[in-house]
């Protein structure tokens, strides 16, 4: 018995381990937070047929969809073409457009930010060009983590759609309540989701359904070990 106790200790630090290794992941941190959008080049207003339906592939005037914040990036590099993805994209008539996420407090460990763009030549959304990333603490103060030019970038194409992955990853972790997103493109602003993304750590475990279901396994575990030791001390 005693042997089974050690091996399932030895069990229980191996789950334990394998849980905070596999909990290293991404936390995007501006899902649901609000945006103010500038359009510096562009007519505002694109693609809302009807604002009370949510039809259309437009964010609105002052974006007031919020589409590009909402959680739900396009999952294709079709740019949300089909009718099951059209609500994932917030697209703008513009050729230069400032988007500024409220995080709602100073955020830390920013490691990563992400913006997906697309073109379709038949479509007439034209190639984009660059996102420049900033951070500010006070909206007023923004500094540039740096430029992502649209030719440096992993493409992924569907028919005549095309992705581009405007990745920006930071060598160094940055805080900041303000994300300003600077994005230049060819024709359309085409976009399904901005994120904003920090890296989640041992001091901040995952909390989903299934690691709840691993710590009341463990719990169970941990449960049977105490009692299988106190009955080898008892013998
Ligand atoms: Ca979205």
């Amino acid at each position: 018995m005693k042997k089974f106790a050690i091996l399932l200790a030895a069990l229980l630090l191996l789950s334990v381990t394998a849980m905070f290794v596999s909990a290293a992941e991404f936390t995007n941190v501006a899902e649901g937070k609000a945006y103010t959008l500038n359009i510096i080049a562009g007519t505002p207003g694109y693609g809302v047929p009807d604002p009370d339906d949510g039809t259309g592939y437009g964010d609105g005037i002052d974006a007031f969809r919020q589409r590009l914040t909402n959680g739900e990036k396009a999952p294709g590099p079709d740019g949300g073409a089909s009718a099951s993805e059209r609500a994932y994209v917030g697209g703008q008539n513009a050729t230069e457009a400032e988007y500024v996420i409220d995080l709602g407090s100073v955020v830390e460990g920013i490691k990563k930010l992400d913006m997906d763009l697309y073109d379709n030549s038949g479509w007439g959304i034209s190639a984009p060009t660059s996102v420049e990333y900033f951070i500010s603490d006070d909206n007023e103060n923004f500094t540039s983590l740096g430029v992502v030019e649209a030719a440096n970038v992993i493409k992924t194409s569907s028919g005549t759609w095309n992705r581009y992955d405007m990745t920006l990853d930071l060598d160094a972790e940055k805080s900041a309540r303000y994300v300003k997103v600077n994005v230049k493109v060819g024709s359309h602003v085409w976009s399904s989701e901005i994120e904003v993304l920090v890296e989640s750590d041992e001091e901040s475990p995952d909390t989903s359904d299934g690691f709840v279901y691993a710590v009341a396994a463990l719990t169970v575990s941990a449960g049977a070990a105490i009692i299988i030791t106190k009955k080898n001390r008892s013998k």
